[in-house]
């Protein structure tokens, strides 16, 4: 099958999953619930729970629990994290994913808790589809409540805020921003797949260099999208870096030199790929098209 075919067949199964993991948008209160469906199932590229996916394929048959549960929980944790980001107290944006952001499209306060009550919903998720596998369920709360947390993806937002008030990030600064707000969710994608498909420890810290680095590669492609593209091809306003006086791998080691370390850092994620078992040409085939992507 093409690339592009079983990237569809797995983005369909994690929608599909969404619409049976979250609560009915008519379950009250109506309009909170609408709101996290109208913020989850407002397109996306899906790629953190198409990683969860993929991964969880690498290790054999047999030992699998399934793991779209754990990949709708990602992109439920993702996804608030963007409803958020759009708050006017943080990014202050109005369109997201080509549509009028939650707090446009409702209110501020219905944003602020339907961010929240996908944060929740993301944990009650794991907990209630892996009751049969304790240990399991345990290794994925850990792992997601980690990589969200204060010392990752939060962590990396503050410093980010931070980098924007202060004079110059130095690029040590940007890697460790970059990391912690971009790469621990695509990690922590990658290790919940390998937890779900039974990978060993080895393997997990494979998965996990892995996610390091095309998170790396992400969000360095993510800064030199928002300097060179429009608004309509991004579905999401572009030009907002430079505007506010942000700290990216663009404005810190400009255009070309982003686009030599975003090729590295792709390339270093297909190279670490590569020592992992199983048919790793989907994910290798992915990290290619990330680095090339226009969205
Ligand atoms: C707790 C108040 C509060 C806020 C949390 C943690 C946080 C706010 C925001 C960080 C979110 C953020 C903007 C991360 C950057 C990573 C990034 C490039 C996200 C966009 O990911 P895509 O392109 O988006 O995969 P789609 O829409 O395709 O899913």
């Amino acid at each position: 099958m093409e690339f592009a075919e079983l990237l569809q067949l797995k983005v369909s199964r994690v929608e599909e999953g969404i619409d049976r993991l979250l609560p009915a948008a008519t379950e009250p209160p109506p309009r909170l619930h609408a709101a996290m469906r109208y913020s989850m199932q407002g397109g996306g590229k899906r790629l953190r729970p198409v990683l969860v996916l993929s991964a969880s394929e690498l290790f054999g048959p047999g030992r699998a629990a399934d793991p779209v549960p754990a990949a709708v929980a990602v992109e439920c944790v993702h996804t608030y994290s963007l409803v958020h980001d759009d708050l006017p107290c943080m990014d202050d944006d109005s369109l997201r994913r080509g549509r009028p952001t939650a707090h446009k499209a409702y209110d501020e306060a219905t944003a602020l808790l339907a961010g929240d009550a996908l944060l929740t919903r993301a944990f009650a998720i794991l907990s209630e589809s892996y009751s049969e596998f304790p240990a399991l369920a345990a290794s994925l709360v850990a792992e997601l409540a980690e990589a969200a947390g204060s010392r990752r993806l939060i962590g990396g937002q503050m410093e980010d805020l931070l980098a924007e008030r202060s004079s110059r990030a130095t690029p040590e600064d940007l890697r460790r921003i970059h990391l912690n707000k971009t790469a621990a969710m695509i990690e922590a994608s990658l290790v919940m797949g390998g937890l779900c498909g039974g990978a060993s420890d080895a393997w997990i810290e494979t998965l996990r260099e892995v996610g390091r680095e095309l998170g790396l590669a992400f969000q360095i492609v993510d800064d030199i999208l928002d300097a060179t593209s429009d608004t309509a091809t991004l579905g999401k306003t572009a030009g907002k870096d430079a505007k506010a006086g942000k700290a990216t791998y663009v404005s810190v080691h400009g255009l070309e030199a982003a686009r030599r370390i975003a090729r590295e850092r792709s390339d270093s994620a297909i190279a670490a790929l590569r020592r992992l078992p199983g048919d790793t040409a989907f994910l290798a085939a992915l990290a290619e098209s990330l680095a090339g992507r226009r969205r």
